[in-house]
């Protein structure tokens, strides 16, 4: 499958490791990661193409592209919400992972969306099965 791979950049890299986990488990169970190096701060620093209006075209393609978005939403983010429903009016398939937090929720925007597969998680090894599971269905 080629997913799309959405986490949080400018609403906060707080949970990048988490995201570089996700990416390098897809990767080794045989899916195309479109966005493998977006949170690769080095990489993407080292690219002066990085403007907003060139990421901003480039990411709505890979989202066409992609069969799958899968998106990290434990760090609230205005660009993965958008890619979110940008996927939805495409109808593409969308999972969000969600780690389970104190007195926070995850938006109800998200939550209350019958479009949207939701696996909520402590620790991501617990998930690994499911989430192959997921994408596999259709
Ligand atoms: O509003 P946010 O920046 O948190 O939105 C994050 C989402 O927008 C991610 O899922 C990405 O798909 C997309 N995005 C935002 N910034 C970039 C970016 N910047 N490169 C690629 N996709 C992006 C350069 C990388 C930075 C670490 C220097």
């Amino acid at each position: 499958m080629k997913i799309y791979f959405a986490g949080s950049i400018r609403g906060g890299l707080n949970d990048r490791k988490i995201y570089f986990e996700f990416i390098d488990f897809f990767k080794k169970n045989n899916h195309v990661v479109l966005t493998e190096h977006i949170f690769d701060i080095d990489v993407s620093l080292g690219n002066k193409k990085t403007t907003s209006d060139y990421i901003y075209n480039r990411d709505v393609t890979w989202i066409k592209e992609s069969d799958i978005i899968v998106a990290e939403v434990t760090q609230p983010s205005l660009g993965v919400g958008y890619e979110i429903a940008f996927a939805e009016s495409l109808n593409k398939k969308i999972i969000c992972l969600y780690k389970e937090q104190e007195n926070k929720r995850l938006s109800a925007m998200i939550e209350g969306n019958k479009n949207i597969v939701i696996i909520r998680y402590n620790d991501f090894k617990e998930i690994k099965n499911k989430i192959l599971k997921k994408i596999n269905d259709e």
